[in-house]
């Protein structure tokens, strides 16, 4: 591929590109690296073609064979998903990435970041901060770990995919359906100075409202934003094919609905879903949840 060099503005995009990331190696339990595969087959996107909005996979980003220890796999699956999500931003399409465990945003969002110039905003919705260390981590597992390496903070393997440094400001970060974390996580946070909207905030205002103050924190300073989801956001009542499930969580309804606000903003950069667990779930709820709220957000 040419080198077009970096891309200033976010938008209008020519066509979605659906990226799969088969990455298990983040987590304890390797199921979610069968997702985009489940996904993929379920024609769980179907329902964008029959609505007119056109796209097309790109296949399944994956390894052959594992390196012995899962920080190298997940680095160099990350590292393989960059390449993908910065060559989609530079042709002018907008990525839609299926992961996986949640260790692949470290990629996605490092790609995405190499092919822009200027700094970019996330939302992050997750039952989880996932914003531990290796330091502060109880489990060791990656995928509790990948906002704190978008900032900047970890195994410089995983900080350093792409181009050297952060990736993103913390002032242009939030999280939104936090009901679980531990404490080394949340005082990187609070220390950094990243806004952390958990379930008892949102239930107190609103999913409405909490939309629209994340929506000012991410594209205040910001040339664009994307919207990181991690199924476990959602409530495992409704939705049990999650690789962590953790009660009291989001309706896929008024998820999906708070988000559609994001669509017409012209700011939005790239979505991904991530930590679909097809054995955990249910008559394939989950899966039609994924496909709702990935809808709801496609531009
Ligand atoms: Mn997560």
């Amino acid at each position: 591929m040419l080198d077009v060099g970096k891309v200033r503005r976010c938008g209008p995009f020519r066509d979605i590109i659906i990226i799969g990331a088969a990455s298990g190696y983040g987590a304890q339990n390797q199921a979610t690296q069968d997702a985009p595969e489940v996904l993929r087959r379920f024609d769980f996107l179907g329902q964008l073609e029959e609505s007119g909005i056109p796209y097309q996979w790109d296949g399944i980003v994956h390894l052959e064979k594992p390196h012995a220890s899962a920080l190298d796999s997940v680095a160099t699956i990350c590292s393989l998903l960059a390449k993908k999500t910065k060559e989609a931003i530079l042709e002018g399409l907008f990525p839609v990435v299926i992961g996986g465990d949640h260790s692949c945003a470290i990629g996605t969002w490092s790609g995405i970041k190499s092919a822009i110039e200027g700094p970019i905003g996330l939302i992050w919705i997750d039952a989880h901060m996932d914003s531990h260390t290796f330091a502060s981590s109880p489990s060791g597992a990656i995928h509790g770990m990948p906002l704190a390496c978008l900032l900047g903070h970890g195994d410089e393997k995983l900080t350093s995919i792409a181009s050297p440094g952060p990736k993103l400001e913390a002032g242009n970060v939030c999280l939104i359906g936090v009901r679980s974390y531990e404490e080394g996580e949340a005082n990187l946070l609070s220390s950094l100075g990243v806004r952390v909207f958990a379930m008892d905030e949102i239930r107190q205002r609103g999913i409405d409202e909490v939309m629209k103050v994340a929506f000012s924190i991410v594209e205040k300073n910001t040339v664009g934003f994307g919207v990181s989801i991690d199924l476990d956001a959602l409530d495992p009542l409704e939705e049990p094919g999650v690789g962590s499930p953790v009660p009291g969580g989001l309706l896929k309804k008024e998820l999906a609905s708070a988000l559609s606000r994001y669509r017409e903003s012209g700011c939005l950069l790239g979505v991904e879903i991530v930590e679909y667990n097809p054995y955990l779930d249910s008559k394939f709820a989950t899966a039609h949840a994924a496909s709702e709220l990935i809808e709801a957000l496609v531009p």
